[in-house]
């Protein structure tokens, strides 16, 4: 087995890696009071470009936000991005869903993860410097960190509190582990704080986050993490297989109603972000497989017509008109690891489950 600082004795806590974490998709953005947003749209119009080049960062993220939302509720087919989904209230709902008994995905990882620890860890070989796109609370870096004797660790995430709390809790917990946070849109480009060395890079996208993306942007951000791995790096990344549509479908539409709260949850988000009056009891939410494009879709539903009002628009919604709120991507096997070579990824390794549901894929770069 490769890399000497891996004893057989840490192997078995590989599998306790995959706890619970938003995912991927999981391109959190904070929410920003409408006044601020108001101050900074007066000074852009007022003073040209270049009072635009002198807003802080984050009022231009949220700027950015805004004009995003705003393109997708003005859509013909309005929608929202799944990235909204995470506020603070929509990522204890996420929480809430993993351990819900219809969703299997999280704890269909986690199992995974224990079958197939031995094998992973030796798979890993000699990666010490861990990067995790979406990276969040950073639980699931943690028993990864720990297994490798990971020398540094770059957590990403769009929600930079999130990940501040999730970043110190693992300085904490590995006090010889250089980690760090980077706050930032992992699909706008990602960029490494210096002194992150550039050899023993492992990319670690856990939890089927990439099922957010639609094939060509999940192909372009698998090149992202292919150039970021750099050659002699690699990926371990986690995708929920195709199976039964009843029991996608049950995933997605809890008993519970859990997933459903989560979904209307995005509309109290984007009220808080741009303003608008959504009225989220007003939403029925609808979850389905649509097996043509090998995804479960969510949407939003008007249960009566209704007029959503936001400073400088809105827009009217017929009852039974819908907002598209989230794909998320079944990959057969064999399709995501032709994705993978097409990103440049070569000897690509699998692991699935006992059942076939989920797989953890390593892709050298
Ligand atoms: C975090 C994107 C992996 O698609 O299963 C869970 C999000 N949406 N229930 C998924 C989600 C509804 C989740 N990911």
């Amino acid at each position: 087995m490769a890399g000497g600082a891996i004893g057989v004795a840490v192997l078995p806590r590989l599998g306790a890696l995959a706890g619970a974490t938003p995912g991927a998709g999981a391109l959190r953005c904070g929410a920003m009071p409408v006044a601020i947003f108001a101050h900074a749209m007066r000074s852009a119009h007022a003073s040209a470009a270049h009072a635009l080049s002198r807003l802080p960062v984050a009022v231009l993220a949220s700027l950015a936000c805004r004009r995003e939302i705003l393109a997708g509720l003005l859509s013909q087919q309005a929608s929202i991005c799944p990235k909204y989904f995470y506020d603070q209230r929509g990522s204890e709902l996420f929480e809430a869903i993993t351990r819900l008994p219809e969703y299997y995905l999280t704890r269909t990882e986690r199992a995974l993860m224990r079958r197939h620890g031995r094998a992973i860890a030796e798979a890993l070989g000699e990666a010490r410097v861990v990067i995790e796109p979406g990276a969040g609370s950073c639980d699931k870096a943690r028993m990864l960190c720990r297994s490798l004797a990971a020398t540094h660790f770059v957590g990403v995430d769009i929600s930079a509190d999130c990940l501040q709390d999730g970043i110190a809790r693992l300085r904490r917990a590995l006090p010889g582990l250089d980690a760090r946070a980077v706050a930032g849109d992992i699909t706008a480009g990602l960029r490494l704080p210096p002194n992150v060395p550039a050899t023993r890079r492992l990319v670690f996208y856990p939890g089927s986050s990439i099922g957010n993306f639609d094939p060509p942007q999940a192909l372009a951000l698998l090149r992202q993490m292919r150039a970021l791995a750099g050659n002699g790096g690699a990926l371990l990344i986690g995708i929920d297989l195709p199976k039964d549509r009843a029991m996608l479908e049950a995933a997605y539409d809890d008993a519970a109603g859990v997933t459903a709260a989560f979904n209307r949850n995005v509309l109290s988000h984007v009220n808080r972000l741009i303003g608008s009056d959504f009225e989220p009891q007003q939403w029925r939410h609808l979850a389905f497989f649509n097996e043509a494009a090998s995804r479960i879709e969510m949407h939003l539903q008007a249960m009566g017509a209704q007029r959503v009002r936001w400073p400088g628009g809105g827009r009217d919604f017929a009852a039974g008109e819908r907002i598209h709120t989230e794909n998320s991507y079944k990959y057969p096997l064999p399709a995501f690891v032709a994705m993978l070579r097409e990103a440049g990824f070569v000897a690509c390794q699998s692991w699935t489950d006992a059942r076939g549901w989920y797989a953890m894929l390593h892709a050298r770069a």
